[in-house]
């Protein structure tokens, strides 16, 4: 495998971080999660967009233009022979001291870009439907640190990750303070209710997911469904007639079953599996070309 640091294309073996490197030393430091099908790379534009967006709200200069980004993006998949893959875009705060003051940070921030081949969901998940609970931890408020700058700290997520682990499942919902429903560890959550596709507003403290983005898009665009934005509670996931994960991993997944609570007649909608089908067309079909 080829990794991209710094400006080179590297081993597995070469490509490594300082230990005074404040993306080790304080999660200081942002990433991306990128996926390409059939030799296009998804939303590139969209997830450098907020790649950049990360880097402004933590005051970090990304050293390089988006176009030299795109470029060494398109590279790293090049460089690894690679026509599906997920890639992950790392951009640290670079090496520093000790203490916590970015401005010792002397070296430049260290950008860093995995393209390896993308590990699927097994089929029986998008057939079945997945089981989902509600995490006792909380997502991290937006006043002490903005859940959408996409950030090297992700333990607030792995902890309720932990907990849908050692419940046996692979998602948990997080509530934010005020107990509404926000996303889960790493996908967006939408449910259906009388032929309304909700799914919570970015400012209850969800991250602007992209595969949300273009799963609104399709919904209102393509197969004229009516999107709200709005809060809700667990009793509204319990009760609503379906209930679907998005996610760049996941792409669109239906959720079945809700702390022991079965959604609806407890087999994926048909809504879901509309809109399963419509983001799994979009994906395959567009993006930025993987080409010299
Ligand atoms: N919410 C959170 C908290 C996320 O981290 C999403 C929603 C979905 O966003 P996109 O843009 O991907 O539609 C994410 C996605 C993974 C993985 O390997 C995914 C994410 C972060 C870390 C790992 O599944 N982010």
């Amino acid at each position: 495998m080829k990794i991209y640091i710094n400006g080179s294309l590297v081993s597995q073996e070469e490509a490594k971080l300082s230990v005074f490197d404040h993306g080790v030393l304080y999660g200081d430091g942002i990433f991306e999660g990128i996926r390409a099908y059939n030799s296009r790379v998804f939303r590139l534009t969209e997830h450098l967009d907020r790649l950049w967006d990360s880097a402004k709200a933590i005051d970090l200069t990304i050293p390089i233009s988006k176009k030299e980004m795109e470029r060494a993006v398109i590279d790293t998949v090049l460089a690894n022979n690679l026509n599906d893959a997920y890639i992950r875009l790392i951009v640290t705060r670079g090496i520093g001291d000790l203490g916590l003051d970015p401005r010792n940070c002397i070296a430049p921030p260290s950008i860093v870009i995995i393209a390896d081949a993308i590990e699927l969901y097994p089929q029986d998940m998008y057939e079945k439907g997945l089981e989902v609970i509600t995490a006792s931890t909380r997502r991290i408020r937006s006043d002490s640190l903005s859940p959408n700058i996409k950030s090297l700290n992700y333990l607030n997520n792995i902890l309720a990750k932990m907990e849908a682990v050692k419940a046996g499942l692979v998602e948990a919902i997080m509530l934010n303070g005020n107990g509404y429903v926000v996303e889960c560890t790493g996908d967006n959550i939408f449910i259906i209710k009388h032929g309304i596709l909700k799914t919570p507003p970015v400012s209850a403290g969800a991250l602007e997911g992209i595969t949300r983005n273009a799963v609104i898009e399709l919904a209102k665009n393509r197969f004229s469904i009516p999107v709200r934005e709005e809060l809700f509670t667990m009793y509204d996931v319990y009760t609503a007639d379906e209930c679907f994960l998005t996610g760049t991993a996941a792409e669109v997944i239906p959720v079945v079953c809700a702390d022991s609570r079965q959604i609806a007649d407890g087999k994926p909608g048909k809504t879901t599996a509309i809109l399963i089908e419509g983001f799994k067309v979009l994906a395959r079909s567009s993006g930025t070309p993987i080409s010299k």
